[in-house]
């Protein structure tokens, strides 16, 4: 397993940590070796590869698509990609799992399942206030949906436990399986 490529695809709402998660991940794998590890940041991918996409579903779709394409063409060439979109549906979800495994590589689905209540209270771009005042409308969990994963192979609340935590929680399923 361990020469093969793997995508890491972290999933949760806004303000749940899954990016601060991916990141300290990434350092975490970088210094652990010998691997290629890319990480696409949210922020830069809605920048550079889904610049002007809305937050449609059809274009959350198409978000998460080229997300999962260009992480599995990264795992094809044995390379370690790491995602954090929101990804709300299951069925885009599915597509980049599929795509992966279709590269001959692995896929790992993490849920970063910290609760609203707390991604709301955090708020650090102020999306929250503004949905609930009806300034945004569409915004993921609160007049926009979110499909709870069924299928995650592992689950941190960062409510509960820290992001370093979370990090550890991760590498352990990866060291544990064989990824790393
Ligand atoms: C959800 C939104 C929205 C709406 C802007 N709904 O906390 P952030 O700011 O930095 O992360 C969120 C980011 C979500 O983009 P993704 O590409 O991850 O979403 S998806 O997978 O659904 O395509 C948030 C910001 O964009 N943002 N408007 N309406 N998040």
């Amino acid at each position: 397993l361990r020469h093969r490529g793997l995508v890491v695809f972290l999933t949760g709402l806004s303000g749940s940590g899954k990016s601060t998660i991916a990141s300290g991940l990434a350092d975490a794998l970088r210094e652990a070796g010998d691997r290629t590890i890319t990480l696409l940041d949210g922020d830069v991918v809605r920048r550079e590869l889904s610049a002007g996409l809305t937050f449609s579903r059809a274009d959350r779709d198409l978000n998460v698509r080229r997300i999962g394409w260009v992480a599995a063409e990264i795992a094809r060439h044995r390379g370690v990609a790491i995602c954090c979109p929101i990804a709300p549906y299951a069925q885009a979800r599915a597509t980049a799992r599929e795509m992966a495994e279709s590269a001959g590589a692995g896929f790992v689905l993490v849920h970063v399942a910290t609760p609203l209540e707390t991604c709301e209270q955090r708020d650090r771009k102020g999306l929250y206030a503004r949905a609930r005042a009806g300034l945004l409308t569409g915004m993921t969990g609160v007049d926009d949906p979110y499909e709870e994963p069924t299928d995650a192979d592992l689950v941190v609340d960062t409510s509960d436990i820290s992001i370093e935590e979370a990090v550890q929680r991760v590498l352990h399923l990866l060291t544990e399986v064989g990824w790393v």
